[in-house]
């Protein structure tokens, strides 16, 4: 859709350790791991702890594979130590504080040195580029700003890459449409669902969203899937590119995906060693190519070194395409956290939202709500028709729908579609599931 130079004739080269083979960052990755764990044991109570319970040591991790031996760390784990207690240098040295705001329990609390920072501005600016951002252009960041990570981490990236960052913040929908018209920015930064009330929000103003200047858009911070990705490019006649990342890490741009490509974010493994376990025996770590829990470990942090941290995230790695030393991730089918077991059958918002988007005159406005009358879990997906489909359409698409889940899923489930724009819309990320179950 759009012209792009090849990467080596941006003006702003790549990084080196982009183009490295696979076997040079399995070298430095090495030597980098052996650092950190070292690092973390030294100045992070909580590992030393966990570690000397284990009867582990920093001195026993020789290759790579030796990584497995050490335990994980949990979500858990940074809300015992609330708010700084595994943050590996004294507080003058931390830069910035960030918060996830979490829906249960504590915020968890990350921290950056300068350097970690720096860092991160480096790696947010390798995804842009990767998406085929480029230096020079006019990007709109409707990221939200704050504790977030999503907000400051792609305006950094932004910056670094040398755009002109336009700090929109998210929300505000009018303004955004506004703006997006006035100051005709060249890519934007957002959440996929917070893209589509964008667009959605223009149709409704009378304004052709395929009319505006965007060429680009960085989506992330919530799982999305290849139909909502056909979706927002046929809305914005626009690349759609995927950003990954998340605070506990780093925040957006621990992998980004290419836009020659669109086969999945690069982890940028000169950072980040990714593993891949079984999410119910997590001590079974899975080979490339199978599924399970992604699980992260930083080589270069300093505020906040992170080992064998559980994301909860479930997808698989593949290898390197456009970046071949880098490994990629599948799509994040779902967290595990977010798994609706219904009757025995386990069941993802982005399952529904694939299923969904393939029946003529449902919108990819949805949400899922659980109940439990007569003590039996019961699903219903509650979901907007769009606007040039009849009622009566309507029905017949819904059972439609009904019958692609029983199918793809194994549920029977109720749908309710229901009229265009009678569901809450996105600001940034959208919650799909709506459990109504008495505790
Ligand atoms: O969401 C960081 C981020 C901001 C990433 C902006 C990309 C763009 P947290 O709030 O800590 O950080 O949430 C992290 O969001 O574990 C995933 O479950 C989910 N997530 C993030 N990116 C993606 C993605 C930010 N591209 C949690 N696809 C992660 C699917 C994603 N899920």
């Amino acid at each position: 859709m759009t012209q792009t130079l090849p990467d080596t004739e941006l003006p702003n080269p790549l990084d080196p350790e982009e183009t490295m083979s696979r076997d040079e960052i399995e070298s430095l990755q090495l030597a980098r791991l052996q650092e950190t764990i070292a690092y973390a044991y030294d100045r992070v109570p909580l590992y030393k702890e966990k570690y000397d319970a284990a009867g582990v040591h920093p001195s026993d991790l020789k290759e790579l594979a030796d990584l497995a031996k050490f335990p994980f760390t949990e979500k858990e784990d940074l809300r015992k130590t609330y708010p700084f207690g595994m943050f590996a240098v004294p507080q003058q040295q931390v830069a910035r504080i960030h918060a996830s705001s979490g829906t249960t329990g504590r915020a968890t609390v990350v921290g950056y040195t300068q350097s970690d920072l720096d860092d991160w501005a480096k790696l947010g600016a390798r995804c842009l580029r990767l998406s085929g951002v480029k230096p020079g252009w006019k990007v709109h960041n409707a990221y939200g700003y704050g504790l977030f990570t999503g907000g400051l981490g792609a305006h950094a990236a932004a910056e670094r890459l040398g755009t002109t960052v336009i700090p929109m913040s998210g929300g505000q929908t009018e303004k955004q449409i506004t703006l997006i018209q006035d100051f005709a920015p060249d890519a934007i930064l957002c959440t996929p669902t917070y893209l589509l009330t964008i667009g959605d929000a223009m149709q409704r103003q009378g304004i052709d969203p395929r009319s505006t200047s965007l060429k680009v858009a960085v989506l992330g911070a919530e799982p999305w899937t290849e139909e909502m990705r056909h979706e927002l490019e046929v809305m914005f006649d626009l690349d759609a590119c995927d950003i990954y990342g998340l605070s506990e890490v780093m925040g957006p741009g621990v992998a980004g995906e290419s836009n020659q490509t669109k086969d999945g974010s690069h982890i940028w493994e000169d950072h980040f060693r990714p593993e891949i376990i079984d999410a119910f025996d997590p001590s079974q770590t899975m080979p490339d190519g199978q599924h399970g829990e992604l699980v992260f470990t930083s080589l270069t942090k300093q505020a906040l070194p992170i080992i064998r941290y559980r994301t909860h995230d479930l997808t698989r790695l593949l290898p390197g395409t456009a970046r071949p030393g880098h490994r990629r991730m599948g799509r994040i089918t779902g967290r595990s956290d977010d798994m609706i077991i219904l009757r025995g059958v386990n069941l993802f918002p982005s399952q529904i939202e694939e299923l969904a988007l393939k029946v003529a005159g449902l919108s990819p406005h949805f949400q899922l709500e659980i109940t439990r009358p007569d003590r039996m879990d019961q699903l219903a997906v509650k979901i907007e028709r769009r606007d040039d489909c009849t009622t009566d359409r309507a029905e017949a698409a819904g059972l439609e729908l009904q019958k692609l889940i029983k199918i793809h899923v194994g549920s029977s489930c109720r749908i309710d579609v229901v009229d265009p724009e009678s569901l809450p819309r996105s600001v940034g990320k959208l919650r799909r599931i709506y459990d109504l179950r008495e505790k």
